[in-house]
């Protein structure tokens, strides 16, 4: 019922269209004592109409912008915290040894956040995006907007390591805007740790190591889907990852540590000092890692017989990775 509702909402009401500001063609006879002369033709913009439309679309960007997406390509679905938020715990969805986070809730007090608890993650795409859509549970209680870093993880050449990482912080614009958008690279593999089937804390990696300007004519754009609050959309141009054809993604929302340097989080912090949101647990409640939640990952383009790390996995043989496979 809800995905057919979220779906709905991709497909039919993001109404925004493209505001394309109309150069004004100018066509100046020069010298019209002389019909001979040639034309000269001066392109301009009307200063006047620019400034209205900046007026009226504040945050428009005049470099290409994502399109709306028309077709979900790939879905992932993500436990709902909000059943037992009362009873400050999860029931499922977190194993932290696994890099599986399910901790929508305040460090130590447990106080559950709705805007941080991810419940679906979609793909889309256009000729120059990956777009991605994370819906949350619902917007902070306090500012009603969504606040945290939502983000999205790539795994472009499914090894089971996230290469790169988009983040969002604190989006409120409802059109694409490229402003509070941060893009990061793991130069050098470490994300995910010496062993990327499982923890390997505490470690020492640098994570997500280079951080790529947002500032180019190719870009990261995001929004929150103008008829819902808890639902934001993150655009990844497809030239900033490498362009790939196959790939694994999965979406993220983090108003905890924030902090891409030190993924994967549970090669960083050991099990006991992120605590857990598990009641019986022995490390409950949340400690270091907490205000925090993602999702399993899911291939694009590709569908592996063979459990890659992070990857959505519903049980199933688990075969080896072909010997091709990078070491
Ligand atoms: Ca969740
Ligand atoms: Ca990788
Ligand atoms: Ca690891
Ligand atoms: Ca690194």
């Amino acid at each position: 019922m809800m995905r057919k509702l979220i779906k709905k909402i991709l497909c039919l009401v993001i109404g925004i269209s493209l505001l394309v500001l109309p150069a004004c063609i100018t066509i100046e006879m020069s010298g019209s004592e002389s019909p001979s002369d040639p034309t000269a033709i001066v392109i301009a913009a009307d200063e006047q109409a620019r400034s209205a439309d900046a007026t009226a679309q504040p945050t428009l960007d005049s470099r290409v912008l994502p399109t709306d997406p028309q077709y979900i390509e790939g879905e992932v679905e993500d436990t709902n915290s909000s059943k037992f938020a009362s009873e400050k715990r999860v029931v499922s969805g977190d194993s932290y040894l696994s890099n599986f986070f399910e901790r929508p809730f305040t460090r130590e007090s447990m106080e559950y956040l709705p805007n941080i608890d991810i419940q679906y993650g979609y793909i889309s795409s256009d000729d120059n995006f990956f777009i991605y859509t994370i819906v949350l549970a619902g917007v902070d209680t306090e500012t009603n907007t969504l606040v945290g870093s939502y983000g999205v993880e790539m795994d472009i050449d499914a090894d089971g390591r996230g290469d790169y990482s988009v983040w969002v912080k604190d989006p409120v614009s409802t059109t694409w805007t490229a402003e509070n958008v941060r893009i990061f690279k793991d130069t050098n593999g470490d994300v995910g740790g010496k062993d990327k089937y499982i923890s390997d804390a505490p470690s020492q990696g640098n994570g997500y190591d280079l951080e790529i300007p947002n500032t180019n004519a190719e870009v990261s754009f995001a929004r929150v889907v103008p008829d819902n609050p808890a639902i934001v959309q993150i655009a990844v141009h497809r030239a900033i990852v490498e362009n790939p054809m196959e790939f694994l993604w999965g979406v993220w929302a983090d108003n905890g540590l924030q902090n891409p340097g030190q993924f994967d989080y549970d090669d960083h912090y050991t099990y006991k000092e992120a605590g857990s949101p598990i009641s019986g647990n022995k490390y409950y409640p949340l400690d270091a890692v907490h205000s925090c939640d993602n999702t399993c990952r899911q291939p694009y383009g590709f569908y592996p017989d063979y459990r890659i790390p992070n990857m959505c996995w519903s049980g199933g043989p688990v075969l080896p990775p072909t010997p091709a496979s990078t070491p």
